[in-house]
């Protein structure tokens, strides 16, 4: 597994040793990565501080302006108190591909991720929405001031509203604590599967992927799945975090320096839902591939659909410059529709793609997904390097 810059760490989980001095930032390399339909020991994990001392008295807390009663639970009661629901999810760093914005558009600033800061798993634990409908919301208080407010429309009644997500238990790079937050609307949806995750694969979640609790939001950056849980506050004010407010935000394309960002952050929304996208595992970049008798090379890679529009329908693949593209067969790892919604999982995808014999060769990928977002061959830089969604690619093979 690759240790990203600016990262320590040996590959031990949580305690305080030697090894635990700076955040842990680390990804497997693509062909592991794309080697099971489910990520299981071997997932990306991303850090903005060292990994907390995991306590078993760890406590959530549930509290803001519009919640009736507090609410502080442990794991335990988590587990038992609430109807268990599984959700088959990607989970994706917004900064995801970052590496081939930086280096075929522009320079832009976080960590040099390949394509591999995502991982795919089942995750389970109770809904969000059922967590704070048993605190309660006032409705008087969610509704003040707000006209529209009686039209019986849920999206109307949360509106302004957010569900902020807090780790208080460990300092940040950046700030003291980590925090992010999404609209309350979106947890409170049922059907948009907003759960606090206390497994990961029908285990207890390890200590680097947020033991003993995190929130998991399917199709939403992966810096709003809070780990290390310990305080869900619904408010009428986005996250104050630092990494709320001032990182996982596409600045427009104009804004390329600090200073020039300094003028934009406040204006610019917060990355939510993740886009369309796809990437190329197998073969590896700047590798020799040879061709079958018929002149075809295999190749495997990954797609994801956009926010709540899953499941990815169709991946196409070239081997020519995009000429011409052939359809790949997906995989959904054996899951079925009838047992788990498909709707937030990652596909694998296998194609047999013609190619000629020849140096600095490439191959490209693109997805389409249920609510028809396809992936386009380009996409517009952004100073954070975040949601870069250009068809996937492979350069530099050698084709014998
Ligand atoms: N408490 C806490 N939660 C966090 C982070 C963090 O630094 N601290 N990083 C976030 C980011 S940026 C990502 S991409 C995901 C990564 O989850 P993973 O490490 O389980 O892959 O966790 C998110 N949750
Ligand atoms: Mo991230």
């Amino acid at each position: 597994m690759a240790t990203l810059d600016g990262a320590s760490g040996t590959g031990k989980n949580g305690g305080a040793g030697e090894e635990n001095k700076a955040p842990l930032n680390r990804a497997p390399e693509m062909e592991e990565l794309v080697s099971s339909y489910l990520t299981r020991t071997n997932g990306y994990e991303r850090n903005h501080c060292i990994l907390p001392q995991i306590s078993e008295s760890h406590t959530l807390h549930i509290t803001g302006a519009p919640i009736r009663t507090p609410l502080s639970l442990n794991r335990n009661d988590l587990l038992t108190s609430f109807p268990q629901h599984t959700v088959l999810s990607a989970l994706q760093c917004a900064g995801n591909r970052r590496h081939s914005m930086r280096t075929l558009m522009k320079e832009v600033q976080g960590l040099d991720w390949r394509d591999n800061a995502v991982m795919n798993c089942l995750w389970r634990g109770p809904r969000i929405r059922d967590v704070i409908e048993k605190a309660g919301l006032i409705e008087e208080i969610l509704t003040e001031g707000n006209e529209n407010a009686d039209a019986r429309d849920e999206k109307e009644k949360y509106r302004g509203w957010y569900v902020q997500f807090e780790c208080r238990r460990v300092e940040c790079e950046k700030d003291s604590w980590y925090g992010a937050g999404i609209p309350l609307e979106r947890v409170m949806r049922k059907e948009a599967d907003c759960i606090l995750a206390l497994e990961m694969n029908n285990e207890p979640l390890t200590p680097a992927h947020g033991y003993p609790v995190r929130a998991l939001l399917p199709g939403i950056a992966g810096a709003r799945s809070v780990k290390w849980l310990d305080r869900i506050v619904v408010s009428n004010k986005e996250s104050q975090n630092f990494y709320q407010k001032f990182d996982y935000k596409v600045l427009p394309p104009h804004c390329h320096d600090a200073d020039m960002a300094a003028l934009y952050w406040e204006k610019t929304p917060p990355v939510v839902d993740m886009p369309i996208n796809s990437a190329i595992g197998i073969p590896a970049a700047d590798s020799t591939v040879t061709v079958n008798e018929e002149g075809f090379v295999d190749v495997v890679g990954y797609a994801l659909p956009a926010g709540e529009d899953g499941p990815v329908v169709k991946v196409e693949v070239s081997g020519d410059e995009g000429e011409s593209w052939i359809e790949a067969t997906l995989s959904y790892g054996g899951h079925r529709k009838k047992d788990v919604s498909l709707k937030w999982g990652w596909c694998l995808w296998y194609a047999k793609v013609r190619m000629e014999k020849g140096t600095g060769r490439r191959i490209l990928s693109r997805a389409r997904d249920r609510g028809g977002n396809v992936q386009k061959e380009n996409c517009e830089w952004n100073l954070k390097g975040v949601q870069y969604n250009a068809y996937g690619q492979v350069r530099g093979l050698e084709v014998v």
